[in-house]
């Protein structure tokens, strides 16, 4: 390379790069601060949310630098982000129903679990992407942990307690957060597809991935953020 470039204006994936590390550090300030006007439990929701943003972010700015430097998917950022990030989404279900009830630690293991093998299967999968046995096998293992995940929360103990002990604000939050989870997350291993399916297409690979961070990181925490500042945050259902 002769020339070091910070950023190309016709590289638009190096600009989506740079337009969500900045939207991340806004939204870690943003939850940090609100974090003030939440009451009793929901404190801590908050403060993950907002943990969750900032790692994001320290990972965009190295993400960002090896896109634009070499024009390669950074995996190995992308995946330590993923490794630290999903599971404090994972405690953020738990926190919401931990607020309302007394839950069974087995139910976050389980879902903590599925996360990482879909996690582990995802970057086994990226990393042998040149192997297309390797490449789907891997895939379908992700995509298992994944469905387990959404069986869990939509006809497993998390939603069963949900349902019967939750209030106005914690049914609203976890509802959301499932909602997310389910068409989300979708965005993923739909951009896995698309970036490795006929060849590989490191573009829009990185497009969709960031796309996706963007709705699952920020969206997810304002879902908390609207919860956790309601008036009806200790509000019973009825
Ligand atoms: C903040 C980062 C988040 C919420 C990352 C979520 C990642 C996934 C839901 C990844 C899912 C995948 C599959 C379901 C199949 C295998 C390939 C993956 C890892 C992209």
């Amino acid at each position: 390379m002769d020339k070091m470039l910070l950023l190309d204006p016709s590289d638009y994936v190096g600009v989506s790069f740079w337009i969500i590390s900045a939207a991340m550090v806004a939204a870690t300030y943003f939850f940090y601060v609100e974090r003030d006007r939440a009451v009793g439990k929901w404190k801590t929701s908050l403060t993950v949310a907002a943990m969750v943003t900032g790692i994001a972010a320290i990972h965009y700015f190295y993400m960002r630098e090896v896109w634009v430097m070499t024009g390669e998917s950074p995996t190995v950022f992308r995946y330590v982000d993923w490794l630290l990030t999903v599971p404090l989404q994972i405690i953020e279900f738990y926190l919401i129903l931990a607020a309302i009830a007394a839950v069974a630690t087995g139910l976050f293991w389980r879902l903590l679990i599925a996360s990482l093998v879909m996690l582990v299967a995802g970057y086994l999968g990226e990393v042998n992407a040149a192997n297309p046995t390797a490449l789907w096998v891997f895939f379908i293992i992700g995509m298992a942990g994944w469905i387990y995940i959404i069986y869990e929360i939509f006809a497993g103990e998390a939603s069963q307690i949900s349902a019967s002990q939750g209030t106005v604000a914690s049914q609203q939050a976890f509802n959301a957060l499932r909602l997310i989870v389910t068409v989300g997350w979708a965005i993923y291993p739909l951009g896995y597809i698309y970036g490795y399916a006929g060849g590989g297409d490191a573009a829009a690979l990185n497009i969709i991935y960031n796309l996706a961070d963007f709705v699952n990181k920020i969206a997810f925490g304002v879902v908390i953020w609207a919860a956790a500042t309601s008036s009806d945050a200790s509000k019973p259902a009825a």
